[in-house]
């Protein structure tokens, strides 16, 4: 059995193909137009171990907003279309990630239900070329497109790069853990017989 998804979206200020394979290992060459941005990406993609391939041309003369929300909707959309029926899998997913100075815990639930609780102070306004607003707007969109609740609290940090990658590979490690399955899991986890 092979989870994995390939779904695109186009529209006036986005056109995104992203391809995603939960049993993977880690390879991921994202090219969103966004330096930093791919960069979090392939953290995401390398420590939850996916094969994930990632091409967006977003209207980044405007700024970078439409590229990376657009972008989570695509990938929240992908993540929902590879777990399936959920049956096996864990279903809840956690981690605290060091790096360096900064501590970031990412724990979801592959429920259906969209939240997100998101704490996240950043110092400046700008990562390389990615507003740090914008890590809020994208986890927010994959929330709400793979129909998760997510939540993401940064314990503490200085740097903004260093929390920012914390982040996203917490993500992935925690993502990872949740669709991991478990062969004591019959069917799908829930005392209501579905996700
Ligand atoms: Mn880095």
């Amino acid at each position: 059995m092979s989870r994995k998804a390939q779904v695109k979206r186009d529209t006036k200020e986005t056109q995104i193909v992203v391809r995603l394979e939960l049993d993977g290992t880690g390879k991921s060459s994202p090219d969103t137009g966004i330096g930093f941005f791919d960069h979090m990406l392939d953290g995401f993609a390398r420590h939850g171990l996916f094969d994930l391939d990632v091409v967006c041309h977003g209207d980044t003369q405007v700024d970078c907003h439409h590229s990376i929300e657009d972008t989570g909707i695509v990938l929240g959309n992908a993540i929902r279309e590879a777990v399936g029926d959920k049956k096996g899998i864990r279903r809840y997913g956690y981690f605290i990630l060091p790096m360096d100075e900064a501590l970031v815990l990412c724990a979801l639930d592959l429920s259906g239900r969209p939240y997100l609780v998101f704490d996240a102070p950043f110092a400046h306004g700008r990562c390389g070329d990615m507003d740090t607003q914008m890590a809020r707007e994208f986890f927010y969109a994959v929330s709400y497109s793979a129909g998760m609740n997510l939540h993401i609290k940064v314990l503490y940090g200085e740097n903004d790069h260093h929390i920012m990658e914390a982040m996203f590979k917490a993500f992935g490690k925690a993502l990872d853990m949740a669709v991991s399955l478990d062969e004591r899991i019959a069917g799908v986890l829930s005392t209501k017989g579905v996700l």
